[in-house]
C-alpha cells in the first residue's frame, strides 16, 4: 500500500506514527503540496493523508486509515471514544497555534520547492494573515501553547495520556505538535520533551527520515 503524504502534515504524521507502531509496511509517497491532481485522482479531494491499497482502493482520513490497520486494538480506540470531545478541542487550540507558529519554517524545509512554497504561502496567509505577523507575534503564540501544554498535556501524563500505556491519543498529541521542533526559537519544557521522546520510541517515528533515503 502507498500512504501520501505530506511531512509536516499533523494528520499525516499521526498515520505515520500509527503505522510505525503497528509496525505496517507501506510505501511512502511525499506528495508535493501544489500536487492537486494526485489526490483528487484518488478521492476526488485535495486532502493529504490519502491510503491506497493494492486493490486500487483509496482511503482518506488519517483515523479511519489506522482503524483499518489496528485489527487488534493495539491503540486502544475506547480512550479516543471517552475523551474524544475534550481532545479534539485540545487538538484544535494547539493545532492553531502550532499552525500559527511553525508554517513560516515548515516552508523552508526540504519538502518545499519555490512552485510550493509559494502556493501554501498563498493558500495559508488568506486564514491566517501574511506570515511576516506570525513570526512578529510569535511570543503571544508561543505563551498560550506553553500554557495549554502546561495545564492540559503535563498535568494528564499517567505517563501516557490519561493512560500508563500509549494510545491513539498520545500519537495525536504528538502529530499536532511534532512541528514546533523545527520552530528554532522555541524549545518544549523538558517532561513535554520526554513524553514525545516516548512516543518516538513507541512508534519509531522518523520526522525526516524522507528526505535521507
Ligand atoms: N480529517 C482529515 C484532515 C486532513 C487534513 O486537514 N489535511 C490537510 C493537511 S494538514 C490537507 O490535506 N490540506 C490540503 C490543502 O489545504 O490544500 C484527516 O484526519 O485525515
Amino acid at each position: 500500500m502507498k500512504l501520501y503524504h505530506y511531512v509536516h502534515c499533523p494528520f499525516c504524521v499521526r498515520v505515520r506514527m500509527g503505522l510505525g507502531f503497528l509496525a505496517v509496511a507501506y510505501e511512502s509517497k511525499v506528495t508535493p503540496y501544489d500536487d492537486e491532481a494526485t489526490p483528487l485522482r484518488l478521492t476526488g479531494k485535495k486532502m493529504l493523508p490519502i491510503m491506497e491499497y493494492n486493490d486500487g482502493q483509496a482511503q482518506n482520513e488519517s483515523l479511519d486509515i489506522l482503524k483499518r490497520q489496528d485489527v487488534n486494538d493495539l491503540l486502544g480506540w475506547k480512550h479516543l471514544a471517552e475523551h474524544e470531545s475534550s481532545l479534539n478541542t485540545l487538538l484544535d487550540k494547539t493545532g492553531s497555534l502550532v499552525h500559527s507558529l511553525a508554517m513560516p519554517y515548515w516552508i523552508w524545509t526540504p519538502e518545499f520547492n519555490d512552485s510550493s512554497r509559494k502556493y501554501f504561502q498563498t493558500k495559508k496567509e488568506v486564514k491566517r494573515g501574511p506570515f511576516k505577523d506570525l513570526v512578529k507575534n510569535q511570543k503571544s503564540f508561543v505563551d498560550k501553547l506553553d500554557l495549554i501544554l502546561f495545564n492540559e498535556v503535563l498535568s494528564e501524563l499517567k505517563p501516557f495520556y490519561k493512560s500508563d500505556k500509549v494510545t491513539i491519543m498520545d500519537l495525536m498529541i504528538a502529530a499536532h505538535i511534532w512541528g514546533m521542533y523545527v520552530v528554532p526559537e522555541y524549545q518544549f519544557a523538558p517532561h513535554i520533551h520526554a513524553y514525545l521522546m516516548r512516543v518516538k520510541a513507541e512508534t519509531h517515528f522518523n520526522y525526516h527520515e524522507d528526505f535521507w533515503k
